[in-house]
């Protein structure tokens, strides 16, 4: 089943106000606040075992602590977020580790065409993208947002975020990333969402597929 909004996140929704043709994506409302949307229960990052996993079609498979990591390069980015429920919220600023930067290190080979985004979650959520929308210089695997540590409700301490794509695909809680020679639906793609997730096509269901 879809996830449908209940009455708490239906009264964040704005009526249509602010709505701009240029900005926000067709059948979207602007909301103020933030919604939390997720499966199952947010789970706590446990620092002495956690890893972040790179492995697959990759010449040097990765595997960092989360003090390693912590020691990445960073970058910051301001960007707009979609989710398919309707909900959009402008401005989000989202500081954490570069995908090229973590890329860059994993080096895909050739033969690589997609990725699969696993997360430590007890539902096992993933999210699958082709290496093309994944790769894109604005994504990141944030820590912050908007200046202060991500929120555990929010993916915290460490989420995907694919501004360009429905919010489904900006996997929280993640553990890593398989580089595919393939593509293999993820959570939401195997239950009716559409594989692709572009908000401006508004590519929602895989019906439309
Ligand atoms: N691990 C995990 N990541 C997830 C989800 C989930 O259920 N589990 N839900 C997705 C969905 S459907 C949305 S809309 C966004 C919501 O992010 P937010 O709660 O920070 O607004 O997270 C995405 N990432
Ligand atoms: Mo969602």
């Amino acid at each position: 089943m879809l996830w449908r909004p209940g009455k708490a996140q239906r009264s964040l929704l704005t009526q249509g106000r602010e709505r701009s043709a240029d900005r926000l994506p067709p059948g979207q409302r602007l909301v103020k606040g933030w919604p939390v949307l997720h499966e199952g229960e947010p789970p706590v990052l446990d620092v002495d075992t956690w890893r972040f996993r790179v492995w697959g079609e990759v010449e040097r498979p990765q595997e960092w602590t989360w003090a390693e990591l912590q020691a990445l390069p960073r970058i910051e980015t301001t960007q707009d977020f979609h989710c398919v429920t309707t909900w959009s919220r402008y401005d989000n600023r989202w500081g954490g580790i570069s995908v090229s930067e973590i890329l860059g290190r994993a080096l895909p080979r050739a033969s690589a065409s997609h990725v699969l985004v696993h997360c430590f979650d007890a539902t096992g959520y993933t999210a699958n993208l082709p290496l093309a929308d994944f790769a894109r210089a604005e994504n990141l695997f944030a820590l912050t947002h908007d200046d202060a540590p991500l929120s555990v409700e929010h993916g915290g301490p460490i989420r995907l975020v694919v501004h360009h794509l429905y919010a489904w695909k900006s996997a929280k809680w993640v553990a890593g990333v398989e580089v595919l020679p393939r593509d293999v639906r993820g959570y939401w793609e195997e239950r009716g969402y559409h594989n692709r997730a572009d908000p401006w096509l508004e590519e929602r269901y895989s019906h439309q597929e």
